[in-house]
């Protein structure tokens, strides 16, 4: 409209102008006649001037009223409702504006309306059929009409309005809970726990009258919170920082206390906020507690901080804050379900046996993944010959009959390993709603599973001894019987070789621990005592050993197929051997692969080497397995890669006498 109108206007003046060059031009010859084509030309221009000035007035300020253009009852109708209507032309100018944009100060008739309104895009083009903009201070909600260049805008500043409000006003329960503070001030005299409480409480009630957080203390160590959404931003913009005061506080006070928060939003009722916020505290400390589990409803579970060092470091207490996570996840479960890594030993099966202990001493029913995923041979042996008595109160089942059992509610608890990609129930894990890790390997980035508890303690021998630590923790009605114990301690014995690597003190501890219960030492010297067969594969396999230097011996072994276990076998029987400080025995796998086994004493990290091949492992203890290969290709692959690590090495030692 606009454009043809300046259109029109430019044509009225180009006639104007060439009337004004004829009258020029003929002036002359036209004598008197030209002073009445003078008046003439003036006259007709005063009018064409009037007649576009007035319709130009005409379409932008009276066309302009909805009145005009409706009746006058929905233009009252169109104002009461708050809705605004707008007119645009093909090139996307607009060219009307109704009433209620006139009311609030907003003119773009003319303009472009994305320029003004980059929002109209997808409102035009049809890929959305609802946009909400800001003008001024007001919200719109914008639509397009079906069949035509009209836009209506419809006042929502009320629903934003409500909107918001109800958003930041819903309720959050919070949980706060001073981890360790049981331990840290059980045997101190009144007069230093009160100096605690008060240092360690007071961040904590401070930071929660300065948010405005409703707080309630539930025991010595325990606080319910009672918040909403707007609060809970504000305690999100500042990280938390409470966590760093608490620890501060402690750390003057010598007390290794943390803080531990959980906070459940987005559910309307209370019972279900409730019951989230119990578990995500749970979340919080089992991961080694000093930080913050939040989470809203139907949705994952978000971490913050966490950021004190302690949590890996192996203590008595973390000892107990796992049992009793442990037990409070047992109990809420219906049922409990064990799976170790595949080619299980006895270390795998030892802890599952201990693990089903603690299920059972709890009254919930709980079977072991043993009889799919593959078993150490020596260890099947023990299983069959005492399969009755070991199967009175724990089953053994298959991977499928796990399945079966797997409820909503049934915890799935992963032992000596901590990855789904080795696990002999990787189907139930895939499917579990609840699962918990104990592993002694050194945490791997990847575990392939959400776990709701996990205990990781690289620094422990083994998986049986982090079970046994558990024990007395959980419950004082365990029944271990002599044979779980004597099969847990062989699993202690083999992956210590013998308590000569990974044993600290507590390896020793929780050895005699199981030996009160009744292991026997002996019995474990039977139960890993070679068969006659497994001498002689063990004898032919040392009997293709090499010396490399440095105190490395390379085994390859062709020609015959050997157990893993086999395999690690016959490298420790080589580390036994003076002078010896590390072993790798190469051969082909029952596995269809072809792998190395590495030991060493310690001076040699054959975990690097074996990194180097793709493989990995301890220091002391590392593998690698790649699809079946010629043994001699992987033979001289391993030259190449020890060459290049003594190389390495004895650079570094000329370096050092720099
Ligand atoms: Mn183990």
């Amino acid at each position: 409209m606009q454009k043809k109108m300046t259109e029109f206007r430019r044509t009225v003046l180009i006639v104007l102008a060439v009337q004004a060059g004829l009258i020029t031009l003929f002036w002359a010859a036209m004598g008197k006649t030209a002073f009445v084509s003078v008046l003439v030309f003036a006259a007709e221009a005063v009018l064409s001037w009037y007649l576009l000035d007035h319709f130009e007035n005409f379409t932008v300020e009276h066309s302009a009223g909805v009145g005009e253009m409706l009746d006058l009852a929905s233009k009252d109708a169109f104002m009461y409702g708050q809705v605004g209507i707008l007119f645009y032309d093909d090139e996307h100018i607009i060219t009307w504006m109704s009433d209620l944009f006139k009311e609030r100060g907003i003119n773009r008739v003319g303009r472009k309306l994305l320029v003004w309104l980059p929002e109209a895009e997808d409102l035009i083009s049809g890929s959305s059929d609802s946009e909400r903009v800001r003008l001024d201070d007001r919200w719109y909600e914008i639509t397009r009409a079906e069949d035509g260049p009209i836009l209506y805008f419809r006042d929502v500043t009320d629903r934003e309005e409500y909107r918001s409000l109800y958003q930041d006003s819903r309720a959050i329960i919070g949980m706060a809970s001073l981890d360790n503070y049981e331990e840290s001030t059980q045997y101190e005299d009144e007069a230093v726990v009160s100096a605690i409480n008060v240092a360690v409480r007071t961040p904590l009630t401070e930071y929660c009258r300065e948010h405005g957080i409703l707080v309630k203390r539930i025991n010595n160590y325990r606080y319910l919170l009672v918040l909403n959404e707007k609060i809970f931003s504000a305690l999100m913009a500042d990280h938390f920082q409470v966590l760093n005061t608490v620890r501060k506080a402690a750390q003057k006070q010598e007390v290794s206390i943390t803080l531990s928060m959980a906070f459940a939003r987005g559910a309307d009722s209370y019972e279900e906020l409730d019951e989230m916020v119990v578990k995500l505290l749970d979340l919080a400390q089992s991961r080694g507690g000093d930080q913050v589990a939040v989470q809203t409803a139907g949705e994952d579970v978000q971490y913050f901080g966490g950021s004190s060092e302690a949590t890996e470091k192996r203590s008595r207490v973390r000892v107990r804050v796992m049992a009793h996570t442990l037990r409070e996840m047992i109990l809420r479960s219906s049922n409990v379900i064990i799976c170790g890594h595949r080619n299980a030993d006895f270390d795998c099966i030892g802890s599952a046996i201990g693990a089903a202990r603690i299920a059972e001493a709890l009254h919930k029913p709980c079977s072991i993944i043993a009889k799919t995923g593959g078993i150490e041979e020596k260890l099947g042996a023990v299983i069959a010959e005492n399969l009755e008595e070991l199967t009175q109160e724990v089953n053994f089942v298959t991977e499928n009959e796990a399945l079966n059992q797997l409820q909503d509610n049934t915890l799935v608890i992963m032992v000596d390993h901590h990855n789904l990609k080795q696990s002999n129930g990787s189907k139930v894990l895939e499917k579990a709603k609840k699962i918990a890790i104990i592993d002694h390997h050194r945490r791997s980035t990847e575990i392939g599973v959400k776990p709701m508890f996990l205990y990781i303690e690289a620094g422990a021998s083994s998986a049986c001894e982090l079970i046994t630590e558990l024990l007395p923790y959980i419950s004082n009605r365990i029944e271990l019987s002599p044979l779980d114990a004597t099969i847990m301690l062989a699993g202690m014995t083999i992956d210590t070789r013998n308590f000569r690597v990974r044993t600290g003190t507590r390896t020793f501890d929780a050895a005699s621990a199981l030996r009160r219960y009744g292991a026997d030492p002996m019995m474990v010297g039977e139960y890993l005592k070679d068969t006659y067969e497994q001498f002689e594969q063990k004898t032919n396999a040392l009997s293709g050993s090499q010396i490399y230097e440095n105190g490395v011996v390379i085994t390859p072994v062709k020609g015959t197929v050997l157990s893993r276990a086999m395999m690690s076998q016959t490298a420790d029987t080589l580390l036994q051997v003076q002078g010896v400080e590390a072993v790798f025995v190469i051969a082909d796998d029952s596995d269809n692969e072809t792998a190395i086994s590495a030991r060493s004493n310690g001076k040699i990290n054959v975990q690097v080497i074996m990194e180097r091949m793709n493989g990995g492992g301890h220091m002391t203890a590392a593998a690698m397995q790649r699809p079946r290969c010629s043994i001699d290709d992987v033979h001289k692959e391993l030259l190449d890669v020890l060459e290049d690590y003594f190389g390495e090495a004895e650079s570094n030692e000329s370096n050092t006498e720099n």
